[in-house]
């Protein structure tokens, strides 16, 4: 590992495999496949190839809110996909999202399927598609936008900002850390402001920029995130906690941060969806004792 602070950029970067942490194994400088494989395809007209980190779930918090209306063409087969194992990378995958970040949804209701990736760009779709969690008004709707938007950059400085460098970096390096909390910082007073004057992100409705920020803001305002609630205060953001506080306690999104989970609790994860009751199933056997 090169010292930060005696390290002078060669004239042209070159890639050095063995550059440390956790990432370097899966991590490279060119896009497309690795490794033929096809992905498998369950039964419902929804495919997600995914795993459950707060990108993975905003889809599964979206979808178990959609089926919790009624919507029953939202039901959906989760595939788990192992990004440490490099499963994003393989020609399946790819050809869903030809950028090998999971979530990455196929929609065979329609002909031909329609491939989606980007989270945003999945919330959107499904959100049209089902008419759902974005408002129509003129107002309203571009306001559920306009936090939607913000999130898919925002987030960037949360996860591969703050998160990789206080979290997951092999060594903790002052000048990253002190330069993302900063911009965490502010952005979690951006919310802090905001749902001081309202109840969900974009005004009086639950939309699909409140799913996109939970699993991200939500979730670090409440200290289950990279374990940085003390360093950052997050206390202080009581506008951010209240609203938090009442998107965790929601039974969809109960659900939806279930899925594809390879982390935590056994009880909590649900490594594949392919039927609504693969949560009794998982529930049975927190009951049971049995993990
Ligand atoms: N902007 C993308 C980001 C997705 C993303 O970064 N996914 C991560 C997991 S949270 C991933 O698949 N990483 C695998 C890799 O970088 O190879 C989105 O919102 O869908």
């Amino acid at each position: 590992m090169t010292d930060p602070a005696g390290y002078t950029p060669p004239k042209v970067w070159t890639w050095e495999r063995e550059n440390g942490g956790q990432f370097a194994r899966i991590n490279r400088p060119i896009a497309g496949a690795t490794h033929e494989k096809v992905l498998p395809v369950g039964k419902h007209p929804l495919q997600l190839y995914s795993l459950g980190t707060p990108n993975g779930i905003k889809v599964t918090i979206m979808l178990e809110e959609l089926l919790a209306l009624g919507h029953a063409g939202a039901e959906y087969d989760a595939w788990l996909i192992n990004i440490l194992e490099g499963e994003q990378f393989s020609s399946g995958f790819v050809e869903v999202n030809p950028n090998s970040k999971i979530p990455a949804m196929l929609d065979r209701s329609t002909e031909p399927p329609t491939r989606v990736f980007e989270s945003g760009s999945i919330l959107l779709y499904l959100a049209e598609k089902f008419g759902a969690f974005l408002p129509t008004e003129h107002h309203k709707r571009t306001e559920a936008l306009n936090w939607l938007f913000w999130h898919m950059g925002a987030t960037a400085d949360l996860g591969g900002g703050f998160g990789h460098f206080y979290a997951y970096a092999p060594e903790k390096w002052q000048y990253p850390i002190d330069r993302y909390a900063m911009e965490v910082k502010r952005q979690l007073d951006v919310l802090d402001r905001n749902l001081a004057e309202r109840e969900f992100i974009a005004g009086d409705e639950y939309t699909i920029a409140d799913m996109g920020i939970y699993p991200w803001y939500g979730e670090l305002a409440l200290g289950q995130l990279y374990d940085a609630g003390e360093f950052l205060s997050v206390h202080e953001y009581r506008n951010v906690v209240r609203w938090a506080e009442s998107i965790h306690a929601r039974e969809a999104v109960r659900r939806g941060r279930m899925v594809n989970r390879m982390r935590g609790e056994p009880s909590e994860q649900l490594r594949e969806r392919h039927d609504a009751s693969d949560f009794e199933l998982r529930t049975e056997d927190k009951l049971q004792g049995g993990e």
